[in-house]
């Protein structure tokens, strides 16, 4: 059979963050090739049977990004982004959730479906500086790609632009099996794809590079590293892409217009490898790929590019050739039925700039906007009102699940839709119905994942009921409670209190 290779990024071109005049191009930064910066591993403190414990700190630290002076960044357990976090499905994981930075934090586990809102770590979930919190939890999902960023309310964007990200992989006994790249940083690589922007003595200004249609930088910066090269030593290489920009989109492809294969989505292996030569990446999306070396030489080089400008450069050297084939079914996606009980659940997605909303509201942290049962299957019908004349592609993201893409305006899904995912990006105009179905209960947000629009409102919350407890309350906390304590430590009147988001609201004559 001749499989198809697909060459093209899918999306509408007419919404491509490259047609708005506040589009930023990347350019090619002034300081010398680097090798790609991989991030260690992270270390339990202690292994007792089936419970790891591990520690994460938010910390202040500096970075060497470009030549001359150190950038100031934060990170977890490192200066910038962080230690990759492993997770193995089945196991229990006690978090020690420390904050060492000069302001409140909160951490939260993108694409984990563990409870909310405590152990997701998202608003409700605050660390003030120099204390701690405790979560546990288990991992009962397949083996994926996920992320721990920051996410305090309304601040997400500029503590997630100051470095706070970090990849989480979930290994599981039926990714083991696959004859695939194994080997961390090896032939199993991270990319976390970021741009930034540098100003007076190579700092990061986010106030003055602020936008609330998402901030962009000129300078890519992939696993903290400007200007990265990678040293290949196997024939076959997978690429663990994260989009972790906050406004970003990137439009990957090769040279030599290399034919690649996405392996995986956001929270799945795909059911079969999908080929392509093309490969567009929405904030917070990831995708796994593989990519293959076999028709190159040592001392060849293969760029990857978003548009023209190059991300990282692969420096081929000698390796053994890959034995097996890539298997052509990795998965088998069983998603559940939906209950013919529950009714197709709306969501609409509006606006730009500071006008931007769901459902016509902007997101009120001590609001529920919507309720579920857990363990039932539930159609959401996501809608882009934005038109094609100007529109942006908004992708939208749940907290706490994972969700199956079941259309898009009434057609297939794009051939590389069929895993599990929790971000989907909708075109103007565009609906996506999706199948919703929560293993864990708690109150969960659902948003745009452009940072800023996040911050600015882009956002509603979700309370999923477990049926053995209904009447289960929760504490919510609001808004006023974290812009009170960023007033305090930054040590402002709450009335000279500047956090992007804050805009978006006052524009609108909305309250927080
Ligand atoms: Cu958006």
């Amino acid at each position: 059979m001749n499989e198809p290779v697909f060459d093209s990024y899918f999306y509408d071109e007419q919404a491509f963050n490259l047609h708005d005049a506040a589009y930023k191009p990347l350019k090619q930064a002034q300081a010398p090739a680097t090798p790609l910066n991989i991030p260690p591993l992270l270390t339990p403190d202690k292994v007792d049977g089936d419970d790891v414990y591990y520690t994460v700190t938010a910390q202040a630290g500096a970075t060497q990004l470009l030549p001359g002076e150190k950038t100031k960044t934060w990170g977890f357990n490192a200066s910038m982004l962080g230690k990759t976090v492993i997770f193995e499905r089945g196991k229990t994981y006690h978090m020690h959730l420390v904050n060492h930075l000069p302001e409140v934090t909160t951490f939260h586990w993108h694409g984990l479906e563990i409870p909310g809102p405590i152990e997701d770590g998202g608003c409700h979930a605050p660390v003030y500086p120099g204390e701690a919190r405790d979560v546990t939890f288990k991992i009962i999902q397949p083996a994926a790609t996920a992320w721990l960023h920051a996410h305090p309310c309304p601040e997400t964007a500029y503590q997630v632009w100051q470095g706070l990200a970090t990849m989480a992989i979930i290994h599981d006994q039926e990714e083991a099996s696959l004859p695939l790249p194994h080997t961390y940083g090896v032939d199993d690589l991270p990319l976390i794809l970021q741009d930034r922007n540098f100003h007076a003595g190579n700092q990061f200004d986010y106030r003055a590079d602020y936008d609330p249609d998402g901030v962009q930088g000129d300078t890519a910066v992939i696993n903290a590293t400007v200007n990265p090269y990678f040293d290949v030593t196997t024939q076959r290489l997978r690429l663990r892409i994260l989009n972790g920009s906050n406004r970003r989109e990137y439009r990957l492809h090769f040279s030599d217009d290399l034919t690649f294969t996405q392996i995986g989505s956001d929270l799945s292996f795909l059911p079969h490898p999908v080929k392509l030569k093309k490969l567009m990446t929405t904030c917070a999306e990831r995708q796994e790929i593989v990519v293959d070396f076999a028709g190159y030489q040592p001392g060849d080089t293969v760029t990857l590019y978003s548009d023209d400008s190059p991300l990282v450069e692969f420096r081929i050297h000698e390796f053994t050739p890959a034995g097996e084939e890539l298997p052509t079914t990795l998965t088998k996606i069983d998603y559940p039925t939906p209950d013919p009980s529950l009714p197709v659940k709306q969501v609409v997605m509006s606006g730009m700039d500071e006008t931007v909303m769901i459902d016509g509201k902007k997101f009120q942290m001590d609001r529920i906007d919507y309720t579920m049962p857990m363990g039932k299957c539930q159609l959401w019908d996501i809608t882009n009102t934005n038109d094609m004349n100007g529109g942006m592609i908004h992708p939208f993201h749940m907290h706490g699940c994972a969700f199956e893409i079941v259309s898009r305006n009434g057609q297939e899904p794009y051939p590389f839709e069929h895993g599990l995912n929790d971000t989907v990006a909708v075109n103007p105009g565009e609906h996506v119905i999706i199948k919703v179905y929560f293993q864990v209960p708690g109150v969960f947000m659902y948003h745009c994942h452009i940072i800023e629009h996040e911050d600015g409102g882009m956002m509603a919350q979700l309370k999923v009921v477990d049926p053995a407890t209904p009447d289960r309350e929760y504490h919510l906390l609001n808004h006023t409670t974290l812009m009170e304590a960023f007033a305090k430590e930054r040590g402002v009147t709450m009335d000279e209190l500047w956090l992007g988001g804050m805009d978006s609201y006052k524009k609108m004559g909305m309250h927080m």
